[in-house]
């Protein structure tokens, strides 16, 4: 696995042979005052979660980690660092993949490998007022050796993929060395970089999407992002920006 950089930037891994989620454990200790850079790793997890109180199975051999960081950027703002975790772990599974299985991102973090989940990505963040981040929690897993089956979009694993299998600790070194690059990407030059890594891999650019909203579901011509990472949906004459939710193909 390349991205040989290290986690350059971000504090020593503090490692957990097992934990409850190491978003909570970041959350815990961003309250406790711990600074930016703060990395959380688990080795498996007992209450993995994903959006919206979903859970993230998370048993042995796959990676789970969590970065605490503290951006002074509004929280709008810093929701756009899950692409730059999205971009990190695609860059960091690539060099791993046989050159036949495609990689692409879907809307708006996940990464796909040969067209099923690889991995998921949960922000979590307080506001500390007047339109300021007292901390963003990026919570970052990735199916090393195994899947769970029966999730309503098709999951998978590098090894399932037919990848180069490399310890947990290397994919863990390789994921935040590609996140550090991006974060600092992100800070120096704004959003645009990212979102123009990101649309070059772009899973169903220009087709038909259907889109789960809370109480909601549309659909519509999938046509890009706008400059803040919310996704374009072309519904006619006019287009609509979707901020969150959760995006399938049309008709599936
Ligand atoms: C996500 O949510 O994809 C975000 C997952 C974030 C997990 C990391 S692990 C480290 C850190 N600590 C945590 O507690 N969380 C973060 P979402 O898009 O809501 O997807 C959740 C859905 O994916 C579930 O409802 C299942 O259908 C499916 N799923 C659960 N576990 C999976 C897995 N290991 N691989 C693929 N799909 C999974």
């Amino acid at each position: 696995m390349t991205g040989g950089t290290g986690r350059r930037g971000f504090l020593p891994p503090q490692e957990f042979a097992e934990i409850d989620s190491t978003n909570e454990e970041a959350k815990r200790q961003a309250a406790a005052g711990a600074p930016e850079g703060t990395l959380i790793w688990g080795r498996m997890q007992v209450q993995g979660r994903g959006r919206r109180g979903r859970p993230w199975i998370s048993p042995p051999g796959n990676l789970y980690l969590s970065l605490l960081l503290r951006p002074e950027r509004s929280p709008a703002t810093a929701a756009q660092l899950g692409f730059a975790a999205a971009l990190a772990i695609g860059e960091a599974v690539l060099p791993l993949l046989p050159p036949t299985v495609p990689l692409a991102y879907k809307w708006p973090n996940d990464v796909l490998v040969g067209g099923r989940k690889v991995s998921g990505i949960l922000l979590e963040s307080q506001a500390a007022g007047e339109g300021r981040l007292d901390w963003l929690v990026v919570g970052i897993g990735v199916n090393l050796v195994s899947f769970p089956e029966g999730t309503e979009y098709p999951a998978t694993s590098l090894a399932a993929a037919g990848a180069d299998r490399v310890p947990v600790e290397t994919a863990l070194e390789a994921v935040a060395g590609r996140f550090h690059h991006w974060y600092q990407c992100w800070r120096e030059q704004g959003f645009a970089p990212l979102r123009a890594a990101w649309l070059g891999r772009a899973r169903g650019l220009g087709e038909g999407i259907r889109v789960r909203l809370p109480g909601e579901e549309t659909s519509g011509r999938f046509v890009g992002l706008d400059g803040d990472g919310a996704l374009l949906l072309e519904q006619g004459a006019h287009r609509r920006r979707i901020a969150a939710g959760d995006v399938f193909p049309a008709g599936g």
